[in-house]
Order: C-alpha cells, then structure tokens, then sequence
C-alpha cells in the first residue's frame, strides 16, 4: 500500500522514511504552483487552523468523503501548540495527494522554521524523530501556496489584507521560497488581522511587521481585486467562526484550543452561501 493510503486509512504512526517519502512528494506537488493558486466559485469547504488536533482533522476526512463534488482549502497552522502535530500534518499532505484538484494546502504563518521553533512542532519532530526529518517539513513549509482566487467572487488565506496590494499580479511576483517570512506582503497574508471599523491599516500587537486592516482596506481590496467574499482563519473565536464587514469576510477555527473554541469549518454553496459545519 502506498504511504498515502496508509494515512488515509488510518496509520498515523510512520516512519522517518515514509515522512521522508510524503514530504518529498508534496514538496514536487506544490513548488511549482504560484503563490496563489485557483479555486471554483462553489462547493468549497475551508479549513481553519489545526494546530495538532488530530480529532479535527479526522472530522474533515469525513466530510471530504461525505462531500465528494466539494474542494478543500485548508487554511494553514497544522502544527505547532496541540498534541499531535506530525499526525495532522501528515494527514493532511496525504489527502492533498490524494486528489490535488479537489485539495489544496495553504501556508500558515505557524509554517515557518522561526515560529515553529518556539511553540512545539521543532520540539515534538526532533524528539519523536531527528533534524532531518524537521528539514524535510520545513521544505514542504517553503512551498506551500499563500491564498487561493476564484475571479470575481472569492479570495482567500491565513491572515488577511496585506498593505500595499493592488492586484493578484502583485501576490503572485512575491518570493515565498524561504524558511521563515522575508518578504513583507506575504507575511501580512498569514500574519495580519481584520478589525470591523473605519480605517485602513493600524498597528497590531503580533509584531511590529503585522498589520490590522479594517473597512476601508478591505474595501479597496475587494475592488482591485474582483472578489466578493473573503476567508480566512490565524484566529480564535468562541463559535469556532466570525463574519466581518457586513458578512463579507469570514473567519474561521478547525481546532478545539483546550476548549476554548467550537472547532467549525465553513462549506461555500452556491450563491455566495456561506454554511458554518461543527467538526
Ligand atoms: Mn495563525
């Protein structure tokens, strides 16, 4: 059986060959994608962060062989923080292989060698395994698309609104090849926060490069763009979901933060519907 459909039905416990094995693939799968890759304008399921819960991932493996015509964007933030980091990860790289059409992986701004040095995935991977199979992860981290478009209705990433962004083209000639954030824009796309009143960009106690956007640049965005409705996740919120900006952009939570949050994914139908599923 191939690794893929090992995890897939249900071996969480692999090997550093086989992690060497998946990221490799993964890494081929996605390195020469753009940073923001194309989605359909319906039947999208979006995940939230995951931070290592294993149970909340295992609920969306049902749903994406409950909702067999749906796509899944997984938002990023698969590691670091939760109890079982790897095993999620890994999971969720083995359903990308699975059907790369029908999945998509983002880049969280947890997918980076300087945070997840701090909160836990450096020290779950070297204590479970070795150096070089944190390395292997971190070359997946590298290549992972920031957002994901569908024209004239959808946009969607980590964080949210980065200053200065006028147009896709302005995403997509960013380089995004490195271990941890260099380059600005796409660290505000995993980093940055909404806030719901009338400015453009403020200061954000995340970092001194992290923004809040609020209405007015979301505003400009939504128009230079051509999109409608935005997704994004980097936060937590007690539904496990928030919308902003009179429901034009929702938020959402995939993992259960110790209780503090209802993990939720929410399922885009037709008509710009935006349906909240409990994991
Ligand atoms: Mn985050």
């Amino acid at each position: 059986m191939s690794i893929v459909q090992t995890i897939l039905k249900g071996n969480h416990d692999i090997t550093p060959e086989d992690i060497e094995q998946i990221t490799g693939m993964v890494t081929d799968l996605y390195r020469n994608q753009p940073n923001v890759v194309d989605l359909p304008n319906r039947n999208v399921i979006f995940v939230g962060d995951l931070h290592g819960e294993l149970d909340s991932i295992l609920s969306v493996q049902n749903l994406y062989l409950k909702y067999q015509n749906h796509y899944f964007v997984f938002l990023g933030d698969y590691v670091d923080r939760g109890p079982a980091q790897t095993r999620t990860f890994n999971l969720a790289m083995a359903l990308a292989l699975s059907d790369p059409r029908r999945v998509h992986l983002l880049r969280g701004n947890h997918e980076s060698d300087e945070v997840a040095r701090r909160y836990g995935f450096y020290n779950e991977v070297t204590r479970k395994f070795s150096i070089e199979v944190y390395n292997n992860y971190l070359k997946v981290f590298q290549v992972l698309p920031m957002a994901a478009i569908s024209p004239n209705t959808l946009f969607a990433c980590h964080g949210g609104v980065p200053e200065g962004v006028e147009s896709i083209d302005d995403l997509q000639k960013c380089n995004r090849f490195y271990p941890d954030y260099e380059d600005d824009v796409l660290l505000q796309l995993a980093w940055n926060d909404p806030k719901d009143a009338d400015f453009r960009f403020a200061a954000n106690s995340r970092g001194a490069r992290v923004k809040a956007f609020g209405r007015i640049a979301f505003n400009e965005f939504v128009k230079n763009l051509d999109i409608q409705i935005m997704f994004r996740a980097h936060e937590v919120f007690p539904e496990g979901f928030k919308r902003f900006f009179d429901e034009r952009l929702f938020s959402v939570f995939s993992a259960s933060y110790h209780g503090a949050a209802m993990p939720k994914v929410l399922r885009l139908g037709g008509d710009l519907n935006v349906e909240p599923i409990g994991l």
